[in-house]
């Protein structure tokens, strides 16, 4: 059985995945609206779908152990950016909150002597390790490419295939 505490908290997290999962659709829709940006577009609409996955992993683990869980109403995400690499620093910035989210949700746990949660959450942690690392690696592309429009072309093309590859790998 999950205590009120323990409940509460997961319940902040499945706001944060909801959020994630909000903040990366309007990118998404921000790169479709945008030309040529295929490969952006999918990777997002990827990384929002993933997210809503996160939300519902939590959401069955918190009524599965007896506790409540609350669908969170929600912000507006941020739908206005001034270029790609805007897009994907706001990615990595979101990606390192989340991060901090997870973090201080394990040490609950811990303190909270809660080990079946604990042990839950090790997933998330994991998957935000991979996360930031896509991040970043896609943020230090983007700084090596600076205002070289070929050097996007490439990077939209190669970022369809890493829509691809989170898709087979990020399944909760
Ligand atoms: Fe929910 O995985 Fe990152 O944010």
């Amino acid at each position: 059985m999950l205590s009120k505490d323990m409940n509460m908290a997961l319940n902040k997290q499945v706001m944060m995945e909801a959020e994630s999962s909000m903040a990366y659709l309007s990118m998404a829709s921000w790169a479709e609206q945008q030309p040529g940006l295929d490969g952006v577009t999918s990777f997002f609409y990827q990384q929002s779908d993933e997210e809503r996955l996160h939300m519902l992993k939590l959401i069955k683990f918190i009524n599965e152990r007896g506790g409540k869980a609350e669908i969170p109403s929600i912000d507006k995400p941020m739908d206005e950016f001034s270029s790609v690499k805007d897009v994907f620093g706001n990615f990595l910035q979101h990606e390192f909150k989340v991060s901090e989210s997870i973090n201080e949700l394990v040490e609950t746990a811990l303190k909270a002597r809660d080990f079946a949660t604990h042990s839950f959450l090790q997933w998330y942690v994991n998957e935000q390790m991979e996360e930031e690392r896509v991040a970043r690696q896609l943020n230090d592309k983007l700084e090596l490419i600076g205002d070289d429009k070929s050097g996007l072309y490439l990077f939209d093309r190669d970022i369809l295939l890493q829509a691809a590859t989170a898709s087979s790998q990020s399944k909760p």
